[in-house]
């Protein structure tokens, strides 16, 4: 296989939950998803990244993991991961594990062991700390609200739970837990997947001494993020994962990496590194953090966004590789987001594709995002299931911190089951995600929203990301390019170029539903257009953007 084969690959994130359902118990499975390779094969797309299938009591869907080498009851068995795994080699399609080893599950067998006594073989496994008069050790917040330490009466001490109280960190300091995880990678290895994606990789090594942190005004706790990231020994245990395990097999790998800083990157993802081969930075995702972290109802100004994403083209250019991304299993529906899902959905959503996928990194497509799915719409607090969107809203409301309007303002607008509503596949009954009842209500936008009506229309949103996958495997300056941005101060448009030695590439996003004016700029008066989502004739000298209008110029010479 080729060296770095991933750098021109285009990755595809399926949510199990709410992909494809076929035994019609309301939950997405492992046979459905099998059903629907040929889709993906015919989107064109090279890695299927599975959000996690392994056997788990579900408090956080899947990332609380109670054993790594079996598969989730809701979601079949064994047998039906290694035919899913077979029919995609079959297409020429990869498949990408989650790895989520920051903590297990609470009923994970070490977890039960290890909460039973403090000398047993696994007590430390996770990690444990005497209370500090009669408190907990310290006043971090678990990110699922609340604070980070739980208390266990049998070892009269609390654990670390960096996320759910159902969600205990990893003892990473143990060598014995890093040889069972490596062990365990191998396994999945030795079975033939292709990748991991490696959930909050950047929080296993924690701070030798545990202090108190910062608490921001009008909070109770302090947040555990940027504390208990990349910590003193995060790129040893990286180096030894890379030699133990990454090493040996021809992989993809990603580091979800919460709190990463262009310097950090550099260290996980860099060329010469032998850690991972990309992360995933978080910085354009949270410039619409408001007073309350990601509670807020308003996006974030586009000089902001241009500003996070240039300098993260710019400054990992030939030094380390880049993830790209608008959504995921954790994130708001990008459409809905940064475009329009009303009057311009379809013409947002293709600019919003053409913006991404003409920069240099590994692009990801969240499942959906390829037919323009928006957001959920949720107007109760009873229509959501998401672990993290209803502990804040109780939080949130009944501390008084904020009031229930704008709290549910908050999470039509934040919340992660905006990205978890069922796959819509047709116009049929529940969009044909499942004759059950489905887990998580249905968007009832399906009736026009939903893939066989994309794969039916030329035009469709579709037909825009198979465009672009393929402009990737076709121009080598989309993968190796190096980037500029133009026209840094607009609030309205997003311009950048692309050069590689002759080669040049113009790439021209309206962010708004105004009519802009824009000069095309010179020496591109002999270019091609890759794609566009308008037909337009005449691309030089002074234009006017229709509303959301993306195109992309060539020019070689
Ligand atoms: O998310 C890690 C992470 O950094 C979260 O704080 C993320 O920013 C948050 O979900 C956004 O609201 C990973 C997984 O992607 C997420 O689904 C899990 O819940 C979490 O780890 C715990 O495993
Ligand atoms: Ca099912």
């Amino acid at each position: 296989m080729q060296e770095n084969w991933w750098k021109n690959a285009v990755v595809y994130q399926i949510y199990p939950r709410s992909f494809m359902d076929s035994n019609n118990d309301g939950i997405g499975d492992l046979k459905g998803i099998t059903q629907k390779l040929d889709y993906l094969k015919e989107l064109g797309v090279d890695i299927i990244w599975l959000s996690p299938v392994y056997k788990s009591p579900n408090c956080d869907n899947g990332y609380d993991i109670s054993d790594y080498q079996d598969i989730m009851d809701d979601f079949g068995t064994m047998a039906d991961f290694d035919e899913m795994l077979d029919e995609a080699h079959k297409r020429g399609l990869k498949i990408m594990m989650d790895l989520v080893v920051n903590h297990t599950s609470d009923e994970h067998p070490w977890f039960i062991e290890s909460a039973r006594s403090k000398d047993n073989p696994y007590s430390d496994y996770y990690i444990w700390r005497d209370g500090k008069e009669g408190k907990e050790p310290t006043n971090w917040e678990a990110s699922f609200g609340g604070s980070a330490w739980e208390y266990c009466a049998a070892r009269d001490q609390y654990y670390l739970h960096a996320f759910a109280v159902k969600q205990p960190d990893l003892n990473w300091d143990n060598p014995k837990v890093r040889q069972e995880v490596f062990q365990m990678m191998d396994w999945w290895c030795q079975k033939g997947i292709d990748g991991f994606r490696m959930d909050v990789i950047s929080m296993i090594s924690k701070p030798e001494v545990f202090e108190d942190g910062h608490v921001r005004e009008g909070h109770q706790y302090a947040e555990i993020g940027p504390i208990i990231t990349h910590g003193p020994h995060e790129h040893e245990y990286l180096k030894e994962m890379n030699r133990e395990v990454l090493s040996r097999y021809p992989l993809a790998t990603v580091g979800e990496t919460a709190c990463v800083t262009v310097e950090e990157a550099k260290k996980y993802a860099g060329f010469d590194e032998h850690e991972l081969n990309m992360v995933f930075q978080f910085e354009h995702m949270d410039l619409d953090f408001g007073s309350y972290g990601k509670w807020n109802n308003r996006p974030p100004r586009l000089t902001q966004l241009k500003e996070v994403l240039s300098k993260w083209q710019t400054q990992l250019h030939g030094k380390a590789w880049n993830s790209l991304y608008w959504d995921n299993h954790d994130q708001p529906r990008v459409v809905s987001r940064f475009g329009n899902d009303k009057e311009f959905r379809a013409e947002s959503a293709k600019m919003l594709a053409i913006c991404l996928h003409m920069m240099q990194g590994t692009p990801y497509i969240y499942q959906g995002e390829e037919l323009g799915m928006t957001n959920a719409g949720f107007t109760s607090i009873d229509q959501y299931r998401d672990i993290e969107s209803i502990n804040a809203y109780h939080e949130i409301v009944e501390g008084g911190i904020a009031g229930e309007d704008y709290m549910m303002e908050c999470l039509r607008f934040k919340s992660r089951d905006n990205a978890r509503t069922p796959m819509q596949w047709d116009s049929s009954v529940n969009a044909g995600f499942t004759e059950g009842t489905p887990w998580i209500e249905v968007n009832p936008n399906y009736t026009g929203i939903n893939a066989r009506a994309a794969l039916a229309d030329k035009d469709s949103i579709f037909y825009y990301y198979k465009k672009l996958i393929g402009l990737r495997k076709e121009y080598q300056i989309i993968t190796e390019g190096s980037y500029e941005l133009l026209l840094p101060d607009s609030e309205e448009l997003y311009v950048y170029t692309r050069t590689y030695g002759d080669e040049k590439l113009l790439t021209v996003c309206n962010f708004t539903g105004d009519i802009q004016k824009f000069e095309v700029p010179g020496g591109f008066e002999k270019s091609r257009c890759l794609i566009g989502n308008y037909s337009r004739d005449v691309y030089k000298g002074q234009i006017e953007l229709k509303p959301y209008e993306a195109f992309v110029l060539y020019k070689c010479r």
